[in-house]
């Protein structure tokens, strides 16, 4: 009885402070990966407390982003009182937990189980990866328990049928929620690996089929389309040559502060002063211009931090990770927060992509306005930003800077079209949010769609379409598919054969 106890006080504590707190997540996998290799301690100590301290430092810069530009989109809502849902995973979340129990009669923390459960599917998903062909681990907390909540919702709302029965309801709900996790990683380790030079990572995030259709569009479209346009030239935004002035754009935090100065100018002169000195933020005497200027500003300093974060923990986290990979999780990689990937390519690509993207939902959203749509949808500051930026970055890297504008700005239409009709037809949007990242509003409505309208055949349907996609990228290049997790350089060389032989 004791030792149950003990064991489950263990359980608790760990899910609770590492399961969901991406920082000691990444420290402990950075731990017993290290342990794993038999690293001498004094390295295994340093090496997990880079790990930690270098994803507190990406999450103080991802989250001194959100809380300084999340508040100004979301006045825009609450200035010109406007009944919309605002498209974020935190509204998002707050929505679910609001409306939960009123209109499911179900409580909240069940989503929680509901997430561990779902964690451990994909946990078996990449040990049997033979078989599976999933090599990529969810590691990012935060956005495990956004999603966790609106699966919740989703397929509580598809499968009314199930309700009752809530052994049934967490197994579709984890087999769903947990396929989706390992699946989807697992579609970001092509682009990943090559836009980072084979880093060792994927993107445990919410565009996570964003990011793979976004570098198939830029290559097929804007790139080689994989060395059959091999004369088409590609003109990366690093590589652009700008006249005169324009050459400061080419410095990465002068170019973020610049434009964001200009667009969050812009936006908080329409939302206006008297809005900022009734939420506290300012001073009756505060200079308003100055103030905007003085905002504007922070958004290149949260970069550059998030930037150093993401140098701090990335070595440590994947070179330890091949100790989890040799051991336990054969040919895998850890996946990691959409920030991550900030630190590779061209900085640049991060603001063109966000700015891109804005310009598509804005375009979006007015088009809802105007054609009298019964939802309105309000741009949320962590889907407009790191879903777009991180696109935009990816399709640069394949396309270069036309891929980079334009795939974010479709994409940004997507989102707020995709938002509006899922928010709207599940009920979400009479609670003010939606977790509205991209996946949310293409692939999840989708799977929504076909649980409620098949039922039982439904949720088969989604499960075998998710678990064939990687069976469908293994067969496309069976030799290409485990060497480029465990050895990148030999996968170069793979390609480049490949390559020869074809000519
Ligand atoms: C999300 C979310 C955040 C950000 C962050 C990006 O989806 O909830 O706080 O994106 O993870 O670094």
């Amino acid at each position: 009885m004791i030792v149950l106890n003990v064991l489950s006080a263990i359980w608790t504590f760990f899910a609770t402070y590492v399961l969901q707190k991406a920082p000691y997540m990444v420290g402990f996998l950075t731990l017993l990966g290290y342990c794993l290799m038999g690293k001498p301690w004094y390295d295994t100590l340093g090496g997990t407390l880079k790990a930690i301290i270098g994803m507190l430092i990406l999450n103080a810069g991802s989250s001194g982003l959100t809380s300084t530009f999340r508040p100004i989109l979301a006045g825009l809502k609450d200035r010109f009182n406007l009944t919309a849902a605002v498209i974020d995973p935190y509204y998002g979340q707050n929505a679910v937990t609001a409306g939960v129990e009123e209109v499911f009669g179900k409580g909240f923390s069940q989503a929680m189980t509901l997430l561990l459960i779902a964690f451990i599917v994909n946990i078996l998903l990449v040990r049997f990866n033979k078989i599976t062909k999933c090599r990529a681990l969810f590691t990012t907390g935060h956005v495990q328990v956004q999603q966790a909540a609106t699966a919740y919702w989703l397929i509580m709302f598809a499968l009314p049928g199930l309700l009752d029965n809530n052994t049934a309801l967490l197994i579709v709900m984890s087999v769903v929620l947990g396929a989706y996790w390992a699946v989807g990683a697992n579609l970001t380790i092509k682009p990943m690996q090559e836009l980072s030079g084979g880093a060792g990572f994927a993107i445990a995030h919410q565009q996570m089929f964003g990011i793979r259709l976004s570098a198939f569009l830029a290559d097929k479209f804007f790139g080689k389309d994989g060395g059959k346009h091999e004369e088409r030239e590609i003109k990366k935004v690093g590589e652009l040559e700008m006249p005169g002035f324009f050459s400061i754009f080419n410095e990465n935090m002068v170019c973020t502060a610049i434009l964001m100065t200009v667009f969050f100018g812009a936006i908080m002169a329409i939302i206006g002063k008297p809005y900022f000195v009734g939420t506290g933020d300012i001073e009756e005497s505060t200079n308003f211009v100055w103030y905007c200027f003085d905002t504007s500003l922070n958004f290149a300093v949260y970069l550059a931090i998030l930037q150093l974060g993401v140098r701090t923990f990335v070595t440590e986290l994947t070179a330890s990770f091949q100790g989890i990979a040799d051991k336990l999780l054969p040919s895998s990689v850890p996946g990691v927060d959409c920030a991550v990937c900030f630190g590779f390519g061209d900085a640049n690509a991060v603001t063109f992509g966000f700015l891109a993207g804005l310009v598509g939902q804005i375009i979006a959203i007015l088009v809802l306005i105007f054609a009298g749509s019964p939802v309105i949808i309000i741009c949320g500051f962590v889907p407009v930003f790191f879903d777009n930026a991180t696109m935009g970055l990816v399709a640069n890297d394949k396309g270069g800077l036309k891929a980079c504008l334009i795939i974010p700005f479709i994409a940004g239409l997507v989102e707020v079209f995709g938002a509006a009709i899922i928010a709207g037809w599940c009920g979400l949007a009479d609670y003010g949010g939606y977790l509205g990242m991209f996946d949310w509003d293409t692939v999840w409505p989708v799977f929504t769609f076909l649980m409620r309208y098949l039922g039982y055949i439904g949720v088969a349907l989604v499960v075998i379409i998710l678990l064939a996609i990687p069976q469908i990228e293994y067969r496309m290049d069976p030799e290409g598919y485990f060497l480029i997790t465990e050895d990148y350089d030999a996968y170069l060389e793979h390609v480049e054969a490949k390559k020869a032989a074809r000519k």
